[in-house]
């Protein structure tokens, strides 16, 4: 197990130390570097402009960021494919943009429009977009574990090649749910891959309070699975553990528990305020101008000659436009009408279609 300090950012790696990786340096790497880049820039402005919305009064409920874990969820989603499964928390939206999920759909659902990818029904923190494997988000604290470790025994069952993808936070990792799923991928093998985004908090609780251990990845061990922690500031790391995971998954390897050292930069929810204080704003700020995941991977890009200030302001721009594109598209959409309440309930059975 790779082990950095539970807290700290390790050192962005001095120009001169950090040669062109093979990922990006093969034929297509530019490409892949340039679309993990997009996909940071799709989590971070699909967000800043749900906070827009929420001020607007357009936005009816409160939401949970990713902003500050963009590398976490874009490197872990880039390592796998539309066929692979994914399951997520109520940091709900990063995970479906970093798996490639329309930003138009997504912004009419956290806005309860037809249009939505759930009809309006689901929310900002029960989107679901089975089109690119994302079975769902759930606001219940660790309850989408359980449904990612089914979907890698069904895939198992079915011989079907396919992965489950499962992100949870440290907090999660501390309730029952997360050890019995572990338990039984463990022992039956199976293909998921299980992704803590640890930012070192749940809700105002510091993980150092209410955690034994100081890395989650500790726990692999008790479930005879490898446990591996990563820097979650950077995007390449975070694809390379889980790219290794998947590959190990899709063999027969078994399952993996990655563990992401990363960071929220926002409230625990944007429009929830939290009447304890618990972290110091100071360093939040530092946060924001040292380990920003975004800016963090532009440097590099330059550094490896991957992408000049022209590149980069031009991916940023295609995804400024994608938002605005899906912000109107999400206003302008109407509200499912209430007989749609009725509907989408049970599942269809087998006798139904016949
Ligand atoms: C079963 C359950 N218990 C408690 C809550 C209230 N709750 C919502 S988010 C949260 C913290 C989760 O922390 P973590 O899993 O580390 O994810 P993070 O918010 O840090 O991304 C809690 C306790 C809940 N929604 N569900």
């Amino acid at each position: 197990m790779t082990s950095i300090s539970t807290g700290q950012h390790p050192a962005d790696p001095a120009a001169g130390d950090d040669p062109l990786p093979a990922e990006f340096s093969s034929p297509g790497g530019r490409e892949l570097a340039l679309e993990m880049l997009r996909r940071m820039y799709a989590v971070r402005l699909f967000e800043e402009a749900t906070i827009a919305l929420f001020h607007a009064g357009d936005l009816p409920a409160m939401v949970h960021l990713s902003i500050g874990q963009e590398a976490a969820v874009v490197g872990a989603c880039m390592a796998t494919t539309n066929d692979d499964y994914m399951t997520g928390n109520h940091r709900s939206h990063g995970h479906p943009i970093a798996k490639g999920a329309r930003l138009d759909r997504l912004m009419a659902e956290l806005l309860g429009k037809a249009t939505g990818v759930c009809g309006g029904k689901g929310g900002s923190m029960h989107l679901a977009d089975f089109s690119i494997g994302s079975l769902g988000e759930s606001g219940i604290v660790g309850s989408a574990i359980p449904v990612a470790t089914g979907a890698a025994f069904a895939a198992q069952v079915r011989r079907s090649g396919q992965v489950a993808l499962c992100f949870f936070g440290d907090g999660a990792a501390n309730e029952g749910v997360f050890h019995e799923s572990a338990n039984i991928a463990g022992t039956w093998r199976l293909p998921v891959i299980y992704f803590c985004e640890n930012n070192g908090l749940a809700v105002s609780a510091k993980m150092a309070d209410t955690t034994a251990v100081p890395d989650i990845a500790i726990r692999a061990a008790g479930y005879a699975m490898p446990g591996v922690v990563v820097d979650g500031q950077d995007v390449l790391a975070c694809y390379r553990a889980t790219a290794e995971a998947v590959a190990r998954a899709r063999s027969g390897g078994g399952p993996t528990l990655i563990e992401a050292k990363t960071y929220r930069f926002h409230e625990h929810a944007y429009g929830l305020a939290v009447p304890v204080p618990y972290r110091d704003q100071a360093v939040v700020d530092t946060w924001f101008n040292t380990v920003d995941p975004i800016a963090l991977f532009i440097d590099r890009l330059r550094r490896w000659s991957l992408a000049d200030e022209a590149t980069v302001d031009e991916v940023r721009a295609a995804v400024e436009g994608d938002v605005e594109q899906a912000v109107t598209f999400a206003r302008q959409s109407p509200y499912p009408p209430p007989a749609a309440a009725y509907t989408d309930l049970y599942a269809e059975t087998p006798e139904d279609a016949a």
